[in-house]
């Protein structure tokens, strides 16, 4: 579910980019592992994938009080509520345990980078 919503957040934020014509999985996994990969040297590392996930929390936090409110994120409410709490809103700290918990899930190898197999796999998981 966690693993979801942060991907659901970074299709969120790479979206808006395609226009017209929906693009295949393949595509859009692809556009999202370049927009995660800085360095583009082919691995998410952990600064890589903290700091563009910081970078969608700015972009989503509309009203930039720090926190994302439901309306903010377009999350199910179920998968907003496990991250938020009994306060019903997400701040930086929630997202980041969030972020990092991700990151560990997908990191099936535990070489502490994302490589394009790993990111695939987890595509997959979350779609199925
Ligand atoms: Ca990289
Ligand atoms: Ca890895």
């Amino acid at each position: 579910m966690v693993l979801l919503a942060i991907l659901a957040l970074a299709a969120h934020a790479v979206t808006p980019a395609w226009g017209a014509g929906k693009p295949s999985y393949e595509k859009r996994d692809r556009a999202i592992f370049d927009l995660l990969d800085d360095n583009h040297d082919g691995v998410i590392s952990m600064p890589e994938f903290k700091n563009n996930q910081m970078l969608i929390f700015y972009l989503l936090d509309r009203n930039k009080d720090l926190v994302l409110t439901k309306n903010e994120t377009a999350l199910p409410a179920d998968v907003f509520d496990e991250i938020a709490g009994p306060e019903g809103k997400i701040n930086t700290i929630e997202f980041l345990n969030v972020v990092d918990k991700a990151f560990k899930n997908a990191d099936t190898n535990h070489d502490s980078t994302i490589d394009r197999k790993e990111f695939n796999a987890l595509m997959r998981r979350v779609r199925e």
